[in-house]
Order: C-alpha cells, then structure tokens, then sequence
C-alpha cells in the first residue's frame, strides 16, 4: 500500500464559522498537503463576534470515533484543541495512552477571542497534570501560559513569562511555543523554550485586524510540518510563517473577527 500523505488525528471542536477549531484544522492541514482524520469534541454554536454556547460530544461517542479510526489509520501526528469538559478531557487522555510514543501538539484553548471561557480549573489543574505530560509541544499565548502555571502551584505568579514558560517545561511537556499576540508590544514576538530555556524566538509585524482562529491554525500547522519530519524549531517557524501569512490575507466574512485565508497555494 502507498501512504501518499502524512496523517494527523485531530480532537477539537467544531466552529460553524469556518473560522476556528476543527474547520480551521482541515483546512490548515489540507493547504499543507497532510490528512485531517478528526474526533469532534464539541459541538459549539457562533458566529464571527462571539461564541453562543459550547456542548461537549458524549464521551462515548467520543471513544467510538477514536477507537475505529485507530484501528484502521496509521497515523502520524495528533493535534489536540479547545477541550469543553472534564469528561472529555479524561477521555483523551485515555485515548492518547494507545500512542505513548506520537507527537502530540496542543493548542490549550482556554477561553474565545469574545471572552467565552472553556476550560474550568478543574480541567486547567488536569491538563498540567495529565496532558501535559503526553506533549511534544503546547502553543499558548500569555494569559494561558499564566493559567497554566498557576495551576502547577508551583511556578511563582511574579515570575517572568520567560521564566514561566521554561518551568512548564518542568511538567513533562518537551517544548512551549509562547505567542505574543497578547502582550503589549508594537511587533508580535513568539519564543520557544525548553527545559533549558529559550531555544529560538521569532519577530512579525502586528496585523492591525482580530482573526477568528489563528492559534488553532498555528498549532495544526505545527502538526503539519511535524508530520512531513521536520524538528519542532524548524516547524515551528515553518508553522508561523504559515499562519501570518494566513492572517496577512485574512477575510470579513460577518461582523466580527476576520476568517483567516489558510488556502492561498503556499506552496
Ligand atoms: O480559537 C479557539 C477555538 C478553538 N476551537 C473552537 C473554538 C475556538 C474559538 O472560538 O470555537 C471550537
């Protein structure tokens, strides 16, 4: 049998707009030439302005996208979104115990660009002590790297984000990719680090628009650039410039945030 393309498995939820979550995810990894295979998590309902409600996906159903997909797929990388409860996010977990050895990239989606929060601290306190552990790379920008940290207990609040995101590091993820769309500087600077601290950082010119779902596409696209065998420096960078690009020729389909254009032939 001929593999004719490098397969990521996708847990995330669906946003109806197009913009976000799992529609972002395929469309991302299609333009880069991988295979979305995909569980829906969750089903939310909105539009360009904000996020109308979240329903988690029956954790049985769940289990059943998984567990027929696994058995049928070989596959290459997995890329976890937004996660909308507790229940699913045990049953992740459980899931990702099958792939002890495959990259995982996640994207810890803690809360809407309109402000709907997803993840309890409960489910924050969780990720850190069980997903986290399972992680290649996480993508967070500076207000979940801050909740992130305040749920080890263990990383001081007035610590650095620098400092923070290297003691992430701590808790079994190998490597956090810090995104600066959030801090207050004239230019958008994204680091990298490991355990030993900064590994790379990059520099992009702030877009002046807010996008509906550029963090998903950077963390697929990541997924995408690790499953065609490419470090995580090298597709970390690949994945940014992606997603700038993405945004750069972003489009209004509605009211609020734009759609950014993740099938613009990149290659
Ligand atoms: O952009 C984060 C995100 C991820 N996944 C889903 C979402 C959103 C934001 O609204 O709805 C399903």
């Amino acid at each position: 049998m001929i593999k004719s393309k490098p397969v990521v498995l996708v847990f995330s939820g669906s946003d109806p707009t197009g913009g976000a979550g799992l529609q972002a995810d395929v469309l991302t990894l299609a333009e880069l030439n991988c295979h979305p295979v995909t569980v829906v998590t969750s089903i939310t309902c909105q539009d360009t302005e904000k996020v109308h409600s979240v329903t988690p996906v029956d954790v049985a159903l769940i289990r059943e996208q998984a567990k027929v997909l696994i058995e049928d797929i070989a596959i290459d990388v997995i890329k976890v979104g937004m996660i909308p409860s507790i229940e699913v996010l045990k049953e992740v977990i459980l899931i990702l115990r099958r792939f002890p050895t495959k990259p995982v990239v996640f994207d810890p989606v803690l809360s809407s660009g309109g402000g709907y929060i997803f993840g309890s601290n409960l489910v924050i306190e969780s990720i850190v002590k069980d997903l986290l552990p399972r992680c290649l790379v996480i993508t967070p920008n500076t207000n979940e790297l801050i909740a992130l940290s305040k749920a080890t207990h263990k990383i001081s609040v007035a610590s650095s984000p620098d400092v923070k995101a290297s003691a992430l590091s701590k808790f079994g993820v190998n490597f956090v990719l810090l995104t600066g769309t959030h801090a207050d500087r004239k230019d958008v600077e994204n680091s990298l680090f490991d355990e030993g601290g900064l590994v790379d950082s990059w520099t992009w010119p702030r877009l002046t628009n807010q996008f509906h779902g550029s963090g998903c596409t950077l963390a697929s696209a990541i997924a995408a650039f690790l499953a065609k065998g490419l470090s995580v420096p090298k597709a970390a960078s690949r994945a940014q410039q992606y997603t700038w690009d993405s945004l750069n020729r972003g489009f209004s389909i509605g009211s609020g945030q734009l759609i950014p254009n993740r099938i613009y032939g990149s290659k």
